[in-house]
């Protein structure tokens, strides 16, 4: 063999094992062709009867995705000698692990040690949100399940409500997401809900002088301290992110962002820089369907990040444990 096919043939082999650390459209099509229909049904059989967890289970793939990558670390139990991701205070309001095990019950009695809990969490996303109105998307599939769950990492990974324009951008950055996919996935807050201790700095003590966050509206900020958060130490009152649809994914986030009604600093953050702040007008003029197609885009790229494919990992029997 000459030199040239050599070096052909190690550039093709880099090629196929790239490919191989890929995740693919209906990956599960042989080995478990029902699968992407059974989480379907579910999802649409059971979230029209408790619409508070659309909302949940879609911000349960992002923390999955920012720590280790989507590999379902997120759904790891503590244990007497380990802290996992759960018990990390961004993970305390968490909710849908009990949905998440049912839909896995559910896969593992029609394929068993098939389909992956990180799979899990990224089409039931999918299908949440289009039970909430918005986009629809194909979902590659064929992560592999993690075995490491660390509280730390979910501290070091996940932005803070309280985090800045360039704290957020590098935080996304590290997950190899832009400015675009930023402003795109932070769209998910025309969903659900939060609780006050995500943003009551800004009503009571914004920097230590009993002071309001000077960028959040006075009139908003006064309504939710006179109705919602009525002390500063309230940490059981929910507080819908975008009033007066909180359960329909449209463009209203945007509009609220826009007018300084964004509820976390996260939130403001994105008009204090340049790019973004066009960025959110564009969507806010545009169609609406040009955001549900970007933001699918977007979900599509985020549920790539680090993923496990090929031997790495597992397929994890029950979703909150690995395997023994
Ligand atoms: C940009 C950085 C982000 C920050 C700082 C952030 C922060 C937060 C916080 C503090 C809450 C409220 C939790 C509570 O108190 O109950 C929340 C809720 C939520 N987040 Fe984010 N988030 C960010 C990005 C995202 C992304 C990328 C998604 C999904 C694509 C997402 C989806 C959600 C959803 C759907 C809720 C509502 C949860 C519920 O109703 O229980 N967020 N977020
Ligand atoms: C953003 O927040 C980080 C972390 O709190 C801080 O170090 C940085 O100085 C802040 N950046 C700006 C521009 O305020
Ligand atoms: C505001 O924060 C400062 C510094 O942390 C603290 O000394 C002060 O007591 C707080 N004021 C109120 C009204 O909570
Ligand atoms: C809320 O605050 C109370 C009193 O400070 C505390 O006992 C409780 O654990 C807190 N709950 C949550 C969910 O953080
Ligand atoms: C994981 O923890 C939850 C909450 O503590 C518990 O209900 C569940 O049974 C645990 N799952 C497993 C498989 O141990
Ligand atoms: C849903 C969940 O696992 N929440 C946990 C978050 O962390 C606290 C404190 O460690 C636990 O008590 C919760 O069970």
């Amino acid at each position: 063999m000459n030199h040239f096919w050599v070096i052909k043939l190690a550039i093709a082999g880099l090629v196929i094992s790239t490919a191989s650390a890929q995740l693919k459209l209906d990956y599960y099509a042989k080995s478990c062709p029902r699968a992407e229909t059974i989480v379907q049904n579910f999802v649409s059989k059971h979230i029209p009867n408790a619409p508070s967890l659309a909302s949940p289970l879609l911000r349960m793939h992002f923390h999955d995705c920012f720590v280790r990558g989507c590999d379902a670390s997120v759904l790891i139990n503590s244990t007497s000698n380990n802290q996992a991701e759960k018990s990390a205070a961004p993970n305390l309001t968490l909710r849908g692990f009990g949905f998440i095990d049912s839909v896995k019950s559910l896969l593992e009695a029609e394929c068993p040690g098939i389909v992956s809990c990180a799979d899990i969490i990224a089409l039931v996303a999918r299908d949440a949100v289009v039970v909430t109105g918005g986009p629809s998307w194909s979902v590659p599939t064929g992560r592999r399940d993690g075995t490491v769950s660390k509280a730390s990492e979910a501290l070091a990974n996940i932005p803070a409500p309280t985090s800045n324009f360039s704290t957020l951008q590098t935080k996304f950055a590290n997950k190899g997401l832009d400015l675009k996919d930023l402003v795109l996935l932070s769209g998910a807050h025309t969903i659900g809900i939060s609780h006050c201790p995500a943003f009551t700095n800004r009503l009571y003590n914004f920097t230590g002088k009993g002071d309001e966050d000077p960028s959040l509206d006075p009139e908003y900020a006064a309504n939710l301290k006179a109705r919602k958060c009525k002390t500063p130490t309230d940490n059981t009152t929910i507080v819908e992110m975008d009033p007066g649809s909180f359960r329909t994914f449209d463009l209203h986030y945007y509009t609220l962002v826009l007018k300084r009604r964004g509820l976390f600093q996260s939130d403001a953050a994105l008009i204090t820089n340049s790019l973004t702040k066009s960025y959110v007008s564009e969507l806010v003029n545009g169609p609406l369907q040009t955001f549900f197609d970007k933001f699918a885009e977007s979900m599509v790229k985020m549920g790539q990040v680090g993923v496990k494919t090929g031997s790495a990992g597992e397929i994890r029997k029950k979703c909150a444990v690995v395997n023994s």
